[in-house]
């Protein structure tokens, strides 16, 4: 038998890479496999026998030590974690070396480091990350302060069963210098909590401490052997500064020996039981809460669905998409809340926490109740009383292929016969009628206000179908999902607990995943005021900058929180509440904030993120194209105002909108103003200008002399210098104003305003951003400025755009108006219904996803 020693030995030369669980559509993310950068010995030296005393006391970190806070990210990187969101302090001497040393030596196997100014930044977006790709990240936080610190986000990442590894140092042991770490500062009294890790321990799966050094990257393991274990969610490891601090040996773990639990699949009887139950049924239900939280499960259920024709889907929790709302079987998504519990005869609960509310929508008492899910007793929820005739621990996943199979060799005649098909095309029809009067709700008049019907409309419409929504809309939720109408796997993500604010880091985390999984695709986080406002908002954003994280953030400001009044009305109908002012409940943001400019500042270089707000369906429209566009394009976002059509022939030209520039043409105007923001645009434009400047000192001064004139005949206010504002940009301050912040990746390319320095006027914008030259084919500049124009020079003054030159962010605004009837909205039946296209899912393709999928082709 091999000691720990020797398998330390024999796990050097097999390392390899930690065992994920595979995603449907969603490659692997690239993982580069360990390599030994210091071999273990052949039999490993035991630590330090004799502690350190005083006189051997390094102060600091030699060359070449490797320390047990080294070994903790070696530990870390070697089971495939990549990024650590971190928020240090007086704990992490020797952590903060051993990413110095790492990040020195071995830049290209050692974790990316995320500086987090808010913990709440940090666990929210290794939640959002690993809401992606299933595997945990890191999270570096300080003592008994920093573990509070990221407050609710714990609870999130334990209800909703995200994995996450937290690490947090402890005060020191020793008061008197006895080792490396003692303590050194006056804090080292004060932030010693009697027990540090019960602040956490009822939310985590393990919680455990680094005591010693020689075996740092077991207690790792074994964490992350819990984390990833379903029910996944946080886990928690304290080290102290003497025992983070100690040197000890390199050494290895195998890491094919710490993998997480493996899928467990039903037993025969039950995969019979729940098969001839569903196949029986006159009203069968599936109640799903998060079983699309693996990927591959909504192609699954939505066979299930075609195999028993009159099966229904309800999703109560709306934490991912689940089943595609395209289906006639999908009812869409209401939280726990739907009639369809109270006629079905059958219910098959799959991962789902709350399959109804018991005080408004019981189900029948002869209905017949089986559950699967990862954690089927609610583990940690006290009360949770709801019946099951059949109750198992199983991977949704595994589950539905034993059910298919079943089905299809004992059923498969039988499931022909002329009932189900009667049932099937009830269920078209019902699912028809739903999408129909689903469609009757927003209201999109150029003019009409914003409201959740209408912004969900207005994000599908104006964002690709690639588009990742992370979600956190609260009462606006049900309108979002039900406009939005999402279909494919990981589209939509919810937090899966209730602390709000989390989606401001999670949209972030889910960007850096899907681009570490070079997957296609915008993010776009749809977040309320209050939830906005709740975690450290300037955090994240600074952290978008800092990172060049580029998202499109759309905070639905309803005036404040709207939930606690639902919540107070569903208790007390005809309570003090009814009628009572928002004050009076406290749930008013009055004077409402301004939230992009929030947003703009935190971006720490102005113009980089660009803040827009509107009330009107039109505002918003326009500001999503353009947002959009800045987001693809992923840089190069800049300060721009269009030029108002002054002249006859430029307003007729806005029906062809065409920039001669780049000889591109575009139907809408949305559109064209936003080619003309994009990075491409802008760079010709530089290119022209500085051939203009070449042949002509002076263009520039003209060109400014121009365009102030231009925006005084248009009637444009001068912006803010720090606003980087589309022609759009409203200085409204009232309440309920939507606003959507974006950020573009990169800092370079900016054009439209005036850069300072001698290419001032190479990023001048001379005369609006199209080309002035006649157009060919007789298509117009849709500016419409006239070369004469120009050359009429008013006073020269700096744009107010001139320092947006480097902008890679937009802001978009509109009004969200208080859903006033939110609860009712939420609860609203809609029957079933075709989608808008007519278009029915298609089985054929389940998840939307292309040729290539694995699996797919697996299928
Ligand atoms: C950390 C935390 N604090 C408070 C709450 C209680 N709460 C739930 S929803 C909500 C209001 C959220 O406001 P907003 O995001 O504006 O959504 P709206 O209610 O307006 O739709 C509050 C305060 C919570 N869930 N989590
Ligand atoms: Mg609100």
């Amino acid at each position: 038998m091999l000691s720990r020693a020797g398998r330390a030995n024999r796990a050097a030369v097999r390392v390899g890479q930690f065992p994920r669980p595979s995603y449907h559509c969603l490659p692997k993310l690239p993982f580069t496999p360990i390599r030994h950068f210091s071999k273990a010995p052949a039999v490993q030296p035991a630590f330090k026998s004799k502690p350190l005393i005083k006189s051997e006391v390094s102060t600091e970190m030699k060359p070449g030590q490797y320390t047990t806070a080294f070994a903790l990210f070696e530990g870390l990187w070697e089971a495939g974690i990549k990024t650590c969101f971190v928020n240090v302090g007086s704990d992490h001497p020797s952590i903060i070396e051993a990413i110095i040393k790492g990040k020195r030596e071995r830049p290209n196997n050692w974790p990316q480091f995320v500086t987090c100014p808010s913990e709440m930044t940090a666990i929210s977006m290794a939640d959002g990350y690993a809401r992606v790709t299933g595997q945990p990240q890191a999270v570096i936080v300080h003592v008994d302060v920093g573990t509070q610190a990221m407050a609710h986000g714990v609870h999130n990442a334990s209800v909703g069963r995200v994995p996450v590894f937290i690490f947090a140092g402890l005060c020191p042991y020793t008061e008197s210098g006895e080792l490396t770490g003692s303590r050194t500062e006056y804090m080292h009294w004060l932030q010693e909590a009697p027990d540090q890790k019960a602040i956490v321990r009822q939310y985590c799966r393990y919680v455990g401490e680094v005591r010693v050094g020689l075996n740092v990257k077991e207690t790792v393991g074994r964490a992350l052997q819990f984390a990833s274990s379903v029910p996944k969610g946080p886990v928690y490891v304290a080290g102290a500064r003497e025992v983070m601090a100690q040197t000890i040996e390199p050494y290895s773990l195998s890491q094919e020996e710490w993998v997480p639990i493996g899928p467990s699949a039903l037993p025969d009887e039950a995969v019979e039981t729940i098969a001839r139950a569903l196949v029986g049924a006159e009203k069968p239900l599936v109640i799903t809460g998060y079983s699309g939280r693996d990927r591959r499960t909504p192609e699954l259920l939505v066979q299930l669905a075609d195999k028993i024709p009159g099966l229904r889907v309800h999703d109560t929790g709306g934490s991912d998409m689940c089943f595609p709302f395209s289906h006639p079987a999908s009812l869409g998504f209401r939280l726990g809340y739907d009639k369809s519990t109270s006629d079905a005869d059958v219910v098959l609960m799959l991962d789902c926490d709350v399959p109804w509310i018991p005080a408004r929508n019981q189900p029948r008492k002869d209905a017949k109740f089986y559950h699967i899910d990862v954690d089927p007793l609610n583990q940690q929820i006290p009360v949770s009383f709801f019946p099951a005739h059949g109750r198992w621990k199983s991977e949704c996943h595994t589950a539905l292929k034993q059910i298919l199979r079943y089905l299809d060799s004992d059923f498969s005649a039988e499931l022909q016969s002329t009932r189900y098909a009667a049932r099937k095309e009830a269920l078209i029809a019902q699912h028809k009628e739903r999408l129909n009067q689903i469609a009757q709700l927003p209201r999109l008049g150029d003019n009409d206000p914003l409201n959740g019907h209408n912004i969900g409309q207005l994000l599908k419409e104006c964002l690709p179908s690639d588009t990742t929504f992370v979600v956190e809309a609260v009462t606006c939720a049900p309108m979002i999902a039900d406009q939005l109408q999402p279909t494919r796997p990981g589209s939509w993500i919810n937090c899966g607990g209730t602390g709000i604010g989390w989606s401001n880091g999670a949209a972030l985390g889910v960007r850096m995943a899907l681009s570490d999984g070079k997957l296609p695709g915008i993010v776009c986080q749809v977040v309320g005021d209050g939830s906005f406002m709740c975690a450290s908002p300037s955090s994240a954003v600074w952290v978008s900058y800092k990172y060049q994280i580029p998202i499109l953030t759309v905070v639905l400001n309803n005036g404040g929180w709207n939930a606690p009044r639902s919540s107070t009305e569903l208790v007390y109908p005809d309570g003090l509440n009814k009628g009572a002012t928002d004050d009076e409940l406290n749930i008013s943001f009055e004077p409402s904030p301004n939230y992009s400019k929030l947003a703009e500042a935190a971006a720490a270089e102005a113009g980089w993120l660009r803040g827009m707000r509107g009330k009107t369906v039109k505002e918003l429209r326009v500001q999503l194209n353009e947002a959009l566009e800045h987001v693809q394009s992923g840089r190069g976002a800049r300060g721009f105002t269009n030029p108002a059509p002054k002249t006859e022939s430029a307003r007729s030209a806005l029906s062809s909108f065409t920039c001669t520039l780049c000889n591109k043409s575009y139907s809408r105007h949305p559109e064209y103003e936003a080619h003309i923001g994009s990075y491409d645009h802008q760079h010709r434009k530089r290119l022209q200008d500085l051939k203009q400047l070449s042949r002509d000192p002076n263009a520039a001064e003209r060109a400014r002399r121009a365009e102030k004139k231009a925006d005084a005949e248009a009637g444009l206010k001068k912006l803010d210098s720090t606003a980087g504002g589309s022609g759009n940009n409203n200085n409204n301050n009232n309440n309920n104003n939507n606003a959507a912040a974006v950020s573009g990746r990169g800092t370079a390319g900016g054009g439209g305003g005036f850069k300072k320095g001698g290419f001032k006027s190479s990023f001048t914008t001379v005369k609006g951003a199209a080309a002035t030259t006649a157009p060919p084919g007789g298509r117009k500049n849709v500016l419409g400025d006239d070369e004469d124009e120009d050359a009429e020079s008013g006073e020269a003054e700096k744009k107010n755009s001139s320092t947006a030159s480097t902008t890679t962010a937009v802001a978009v605004s509109g009004v969200a108006h208080r859903a006033a009837d939110a609860e009712s909205d939420t609860d609203n039946d809609y029957g079933y219904q075709n989608d808008g296209d007519g278009a029915y899912y298609d089985p054929a393709k389940p998840t939307g996803c292309n040729a290539s999928c694995p699996s797919l082709v697996s299928a």
